[in-house]
């Protein structure tokens, strides 16, 4: 089921136990939710690490973060660290896998998101499950995408266009039909919705994603995230996509990003997890 919430458990004081359960729930549910946390940069970094090694992305897609300190964070924000508010600001409002433009295994990436301003209004960041959205594709276009891939170039990428040159990575050719390396669900992998399939003509290209993308647009695969200060999400971008919904007009907004390389757990954890099987399933 996509999305889980965990209300009793403390990031800067984790037990093996509840580290064991939050590890396991994110590729489970997509998506999980860790409520009422009181972060600096560094606890959200230092519990990145846990998760597995830090992205460290260029400068230009740190947003704003100018805290040479802190490469591993990002600013996800209408304000700039000086407090400039930055007016009809739109960022990420389109679906997404963050880290699309990595080699093959290099983008499975967790992404963790923590609130520290809300918006009066608007401001919700959207998830679509990619197991959902394939189950629920015809037979047809299963058997279609079954050896497809997408071609993911930089370039098409808005976050992109502030990049240096050097910064920009080689096209990346991600096979559509996605096989999780940890739960094995099958789901889809388009990186974004724009995407291009290889190696077919484009109207076909065009025919078969706006299938993909009607059941990623379908509020029946899809969970709004209405954030709260204090707020940690963490997702697996190899099971679902995601975007800013906007909304918020002028109201501050301001979210610290960070992301880690996937790692599978170690034997040690997997028969922990096991023995700590999650107990009833409690929705977001
Ligand atoms: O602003 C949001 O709600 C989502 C931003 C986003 O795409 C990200 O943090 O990767
Ligand atoms: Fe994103």
């Amino acid at each position: 089921m996509l999305g889980y919430k965990f209300e009793n458990v403390e990031i800067n004081n984790l037990t093996t136990e509840h580290y064991n359960e939050i590890r396991k729930a994110i590729p489970e549910h997509g998506v999980i939710c860790i409520k009422n946390q009181e972060l600096k940069e560094e606890d959200l970094i230092q519990f990145t690490k846990k998760l597995g090694m830090p992205v460290l992305l260029p400068e230009a897609l740190r947003f704003n973060n100018t805290k040479k300190e802190y490469p591993e964070l990002a600013r996800v924000s209408n304000i700039l660290p000086d407090g400039t508010l930055l007016k009809s600001h739109k960022a990420a409002e389109y679906w997404h896998s963050d880290g699309d433009f990595w080699q093959p295994g290099k983008n499975y990436i967790y992404n963790l998101l923590y609130s520290k301003i809300v918006p009066d209004i608007g401001g919700e960041t959207g998830f679509a499950d990619l197991r959902m959205a394939y189950d629920a594709l015809s037979h047809e276009i299963k058997e279609r995408i079954a050896e497809l891939e997408v071609v993911v170039c930089c370039d098409e990428i808005p976050d992109f266009k502030d990049t240096k040159p050097e910064d920009r990575q080689p096209d990346a050719y991600h096979r559509i039909t996605h096989k999780h390396v940890e739960t094995s669900r099958v789901g889809l992998y388009i990186g974004h919705t724009l995407a291009k399939i290889n190696k077919v003509p484009k109207e076909e290209s065009d025919f078969v994603i706006r299938k993909l993308v009607d059941e990623i647009e379908n509020p029946a695969n899809q969970y709004m995230h209405k954030w709260e200060v204090g707020d940690l999400l963490i997702w697996d971008n190899t099971s679902v996509m995601h975007r800013s919904m906007g909304g918020y007009g002028d109201f501050p907004r301001l979210l610290f990003r960070t992301q880690a390389f996937m790692t599978p757990p170690t034997k040690q954890q997997t028969v922990e997890t096991k023995q700590n099987a999650l107990a009833d399933d409690q929705a977001i």
